[in-house]
């Protein structure tokens, strides 16, 4: 499998998060405040605010680097060989955290991994918070710059997320273009809330190189037709959009839109923490939902390898790898 939406803080699990909690005494954390438990729903509001709780558990940089292994050590066990991570670089003043120790404590944990030799390659996201604004989002593409050109090939992309009801796109039109002439590509949360027509227009303009989510893409025909022109990716995440209440059943979850019109569509768990998940129960849901065969199933895992940021030589590693596997996966 190929997971190419995660992000980083949304996808710790709960013995990381016990872990985390048993150094952390005096931060007072309810339970319940850092996962979804199955049949258990939110609003997206309240998802959001959950961030904001786990971002007080992993306020220091050895947090960041603890979390990351683990996160690429538990992808790596579900059979995830390729993984597209994500994660908003912070600065915490009371531990001295910035967003470049950030970074650079979440690539040291990515090389950590490499060094286990885990059967799994990892790349990375940087990602710009809505929440934080123009500026912030400016230099958050400079950071992803330098370590696009430091890092080797890890650092590919730029990720546009944060709660969808904050901030406008035409705030981040100038940081993310400047993003793509750099040579980053793009994967955009576009429409996870409704109408949202004139912002998602703007945005995929750029255009995007993945959408993340794109829930309410379909509500507009104009945006239908824009995102089936460019043949753009979108990134889907079943559990991840029924516990956060925007999509009312799993029948109705936009994978059936999209995958009906044979769009490419890619299977990715948004946050296996949060929403207590992982990529082979959102495989299983998405084929006992829509009744895929083994082979459309198996289909689905490989035509997400065209969609991977990383370099054709990659690409034509993992589908050399995928075909091997066929006989054994149906
Ligand atoms: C939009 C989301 C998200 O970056 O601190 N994030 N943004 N929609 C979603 N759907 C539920 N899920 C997570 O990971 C947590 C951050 O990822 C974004 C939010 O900005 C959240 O604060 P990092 O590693």
């Amino acid at each position: 499998m190929k997971e190419l939406h995660a992000h980083l803080n949304g996808s710790i699990s709960s013995d990381t998060m016990k872990r985390l909690m048993a150094q952390k005494p005096d931060l007072q954390i309810p339970n319940g405040m850092t996962m979804i438990e199955k049949g258990k729903k939110r609003r997206l509001e309240e998802c959001f605010q959950m961030f904001q709780i786990i971002h007080q558990i992993t306020s220091r940089t050895e947090d960041i680097l603890m979390v990351t292994k683990d996160v690429v050590r538990e992808f790596a066990a579900d059979g995830v060989k390729y993984l597209e991570l994500r994660s908003t670089p912070r600065d915490e003043n009371a531990t001295g955290m910035t967003k470049r120790s950030y970074l650079e404590a979440v690539l040291e944990g990515i090389r950590q991994c490499n060094e286990e030799e885990l059967d799994i390659e990892v790349r990375f996201l940087v990602s710009v918070d809505r929440r934080a604004g123009s500026t912030v989002a400016k230099q958050t593409v400079k950071l992803a710059e330098d370590f696009q050109l430091s890092t080797d090939g890890v650092v590919v992309g730029v990720d546009l997320s944060g709660n969808p009801t904050a901030g406008h796109g035409r705030d981040f039109l100038e940081a993310l273009t400047e993003a793509r002439r750099a040579g980053l590509r793009l994967s955009l949360h576009l429409s996870e809330i409704p109408n949202r027509e004139e912002e998602t227009k703007l945005l995929l303009d750029l255009p995007p190189d993945r959408i993340g989510h794109g829930t309410f893409l379909h509500s507009s025909r104009e945006l239908v037709e824009l995102v089936k022109q460019n043949r753009t990716p979108l990134e889907l995440c079943l559990t991840s959009n029924l516990k956060g209440q925007t999509t009312p059943s799993s029948d109705q979850h936009h994978f059936g839109f999209w995958y009906r019109m044979d769009h490419p569509v890619v299977i990715c768990t948004d946050d296996k923490g949060v929403f207590a998940t992982d990529l082979s129960q959102e495989y299983q849901l998405a084929a006992d939902t829509f009744q895929l065969s083994k082979e459309q199933v198996w289909n689905l895992s490989y035509e997400a390898i065209d969609h991977i940021f990383a370099s054709s030589r990659t690409k034509t590693a993992l589908k050399e790898r995928w075909q091997a596997l066929k006989p054994s996966m149906l």
